[in-house]
């Protein structure tokens, strides 16, 4: 059994999804429920997953603990070029179409309203489309990034394709992966 701190609609759904898929079972604590969540974090994010004894942060390497507990198809256990893909992806979609993301939210919180927002915002988006052109070139030969099925980089990106609603841009969402 784990539990999982979670923000709703947060990067956190990756790791719940994950936990679904892998039939294991969670509760789940809402970390902006708490008074005092940087007990738990002090970073104040979520991800944060127990494991028995065991506090991990971080969801690229809760990912890789749980997939290796827990061999599926949402991650090849063997070392080869299908892991070291995997990986890649799973590093992309962290650390790059994350903090990406996190442009879009930082605007929103520090600049004020107005057209130098708005120019920011549309900077942001710019990467970001980039970055969804490079995930639909991918995606034309292949349903998922993990090839025929879903691994753990298509979960975190289908969680990221519902940020961008919450801003006044346009993000261009590739098909294949809406689907
Ligand atoms: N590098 C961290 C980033 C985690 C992160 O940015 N979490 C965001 C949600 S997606 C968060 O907790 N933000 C605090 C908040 O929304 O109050 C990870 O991959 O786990």
């Amino acid at each position: 059994m784990y539990t999982l701190y979670y923000i709703q609609e947060a990067c956190s759904l990756a790791v719940n999804t994950v936990l679904r898929e892998l039939r294991q079972d969670v509760t789940l604590i809402r970390a902006d429920s708490l008074s005092d969540f940087s007990a738990v974090n002090s970073a104040l994010q979520v991800p944060v997953l127990i494991d028995g004894d065991e506090k991990l942060v971080e969801g690229a390497a809760i990912m890789l603990h749980l997939t290796n507990k827990h061999p599926s198809r949402l991650f090849p256990a063997e070392q080869g070029p299908a892991r070291r893909r995997a990986v890649e992806q799973l590093m992309f979609a962290n650390a790059t179409m994350h903090p990406a993301y996190s442009k879009l939210f930082f605007v929103a919180q520090a600049a004020e309203d107005g057209s130098v927002r708005q120019q920011l915002f549309e900077v942001a988006t710019k990467a970001i489309n980039q970055l969804w052109g490079q995930v639909e070139s991918q995606l034309q030969s292949q349903p998922f990034l993990g090839g025929q099925h879903a691994c753990v980089a298509d979960i975190l990106l289908a969680v990221y394709s519902r940020w961008g609603g919450a801003f006044p841009v346009e993000i261009t969402i590739p098909l294949a992966l809406q689907a």
